[in-house]
Formats: structure tokens, sequence, C-alpha cells
């Protein structure tokens, strides 16, 4: 059977994944994709011969849709999650789920209510080789448990319209789920403090950032968010065990060796640093969803990264307090 996929959000990362599925990916089609910019749904739809929709109600409802890929902005995600979630369709929603918890609570209750768990959040780093490694050396218990996690989060530029608030809840949200997941545990309090600014930044900028957050058993998780870093997107992670340390490899690139250096090329940008795991992410949830059973990280994951990022956001406010994560508690059907 090949799935019909409808695109919400025909942005570059909302067409990244309409490429993927056409180009690389098996089991699936490009049926529709709507956008309220409707030249934006006509030029993304046009390659595929897909519909064209400017309201995302008309495309959740066409029968050719059998599951929904959204990538709009955060703060517009919960509405289209939750008519997805009522109208029995599986969902592959960006990041964040939903910029507040109560969008993130709703959208559970929706998915209970439901009795199928349908929305998956677009974690894709879950799906990395590399961080996929990590954990299972953590799992695999020969160096003890985990002490430390030091990341950092490196981008060349940002366009004029990001703002600090994105710093956490567009940026360093992926290390708030990595860790997450890497961990197995919650984050139970978050702070943020504000190095010396660099100038190669838009004044508005709190730029750099580093989020130090730590998790239930005690370990301690740093994150250095640094979004004008120039040189290119860079991912850096390195998980420290009683016995061990273990981190990420740097860009998967080969390395060059001559009378300038030994070096290896830089990514300029996620999409291309974790296109492996994006296509991975999309390809497993396509598999998922012809077999009817979820996959990837799941509502409470989101719910959980949006609280951690609010608490983040509020320690910002506070001038670097620690804050504490203010959770719901589990319910059982994300156990
Ligand atoms: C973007 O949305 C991402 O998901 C990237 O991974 C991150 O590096 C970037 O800062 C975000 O804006």
């Amino acid at each position: 059977m090949t799935l019909g996929i409808g695109l919400i959000g025909a942005g570059g990362m909302g067409r990244a994944h309409l490429a993927r599925i056409h180009n690389d990916l098996a089991g699936a089609r490009i049926a529709a994709v709507a956008d309220i910019n409707a030249e934006a749904a006509r030029t993304a739809a046009e390659p595929y011969g897909a519909t064209v929709y400017t309201s995302s109600a008309e495309l959740i409802a066409d029968p050719q849709v059998d599951a929904v890929l959204i990538a709009t902005f955060g703060k517009v995600h919960a509405p289209d999650v939750i008519a997805c979630v009522e109208a029995g369709k599986y969902v592959l929603c960006e990041k964040p789920l939903a910029t507040t918890p109560e969008d993130c609570i709703a959208i559970m209750e929706a998915e209970q209510k439901a009795g199928k768990k349908l929305v998956t959040v677009g974690f894709m780093r879950r799906f990395d080789t590399a961080y996929r490694q990590m954990k299972e050396v953590l799992d695999a218990g020969e160096h003890g448990y985990a002490t430390l996690v030091h990341c950092r989060h490196r981008n060349p530029s940002v366009p004029e319209g990001y703002t600090t608030r994105n710093m956490i809840d567009d940026t360093a949200i992926h290390e708030i789920d990595i860790c997450r997941f890497l961990l197995d545990e919650e984050i139970v309090s978050v702070r943020v403090d504000t190095p010396r600014a660099t100038s190669r930044r838009y004044d508005h900028l709190q730029d750099p950032l580093v989020l130090v957050a730590r998790t239930a058993s005690g370990v301690l998780i740093d994150d250095e968010v640094n979004v004008n870093i120039q040189f290119g997107y860079s991912i850096e992670c390195e998980l420290v065990m009683e016995a061990g340390t273990v981190r990420l490899g740097d860009q998967e690139r080969v390395h060059v060796r001559d009378t300038a250096g030994n070096r290896n090329a830089m990514c300029q940008s996620h999409i291309d640093r974790f296109q492996e795991a994006f296509n991975r992410e999309v390809q497993e949830w396509i598999n998922a969803v012809a077999a009817d059973r979820h996959t990837g990280s799941t509502s409470w994951d989101g719910y959980a990264a949006t609280c951690v990022v609010d608490a983040g956001l509020a320690s910002l406010e506070d001038g670097g307090l620690q804050v504490d994560v203010e959770m719901i508690a589990k319910p059982a059907f994300y156990a």
C-alpha cells in the first residue's frame, strides 16, 4: 500500500520532507500540500502533482490523505494536530509540538480520547546513528551511570526574525529532547546563563546562551547555544559516565590532510547535518503508519520538552535563577 501524505506548511523544512519522501524513501506519495500562502502551496505541490489547499482543515479531510506532516510554526501546531487526531489520522509534527504546556495537554487529551497514539514529534536526532550509539554505550552499563552531558549547538547565523526565545524553544529544544532520550529521565530544573554577547548578532538577540539543566537523578547538562558562530552548523555532545565518556563524532564528513592542515568540511544547516536522521525518521514513520502503529517521540515527549523550555524562558527573565520544571503526572497512556 502506498500512503498518501499531506503536508501542512510549505516552507523550507516542509519542502525538504516532500523531496525526501519522493526521492529517497519508499511506501508513500505526496497527496496534498496546504499553506495559507497559496503560491507557496502551489509551488511546493507542483513537482509531485499533489492537490493544493489553502486551509489545513480541507487537507486533513481529504480522503487521499492517509497521514499528515506538519511543518508550520510551533505556535500554530496545536489546532492542526488535534484535528488530525480527531480525524483518526497519524501525524508527524515538527518540533515544538506546541509552544505552551496547555496546548500540549490539549493534544494529549485528544489523543487519549482517540484511544491510540497518533502523534509523533519531529525530534529527528533520536534517529541519528551516533546518538543511538551513545545511548547503547550508556545502556550497556559497562562504564557506570551518567553524571554529566556537555552539549554545544552552533548555527552559522540566524535570520533577523529569529528571537532570543527561539534560542530555547527552537534550538536548545533539540538538546532538551535528546538528553531526555539518552538518559531516560525527566529534566527537573533549568538555569540560563548569558555570557558576553557576540558582536555578530542582531542587536535584539542575547547570543550565546548556556542552559544548565539537572535531571531527576542529578545528571548535570550544559548546553551552549550559539547561533551566529559564522563557520558552520556544529553539534557536539559528550556524555560523561563514572568510568568512561562517549561523544558524537565530528560532522560525519571525510578529513582532508594537506599543507593547510588536517580538517573536515563543515555542514551549514540542520537539513544537511541530519539528512540521514531525517530520512530514517520519516521512513520509520511511513512504515509504522502503514502497519497502524506509533513510532518515535510521543506527545508526552513534546509536552515534557515544552515544560523545560518554559522553565528556561522563566530563568532568562529572572536573570538566570534556577527554575523548577513544572509538569503534570505522566498519564498511564504514555507509560
Ligand atoms: C532549526 O529549527 C532546527 O531545528 C535546527 O536544528 C537548529 O539548529 C536551528 O537553530 C533551528 O532554528
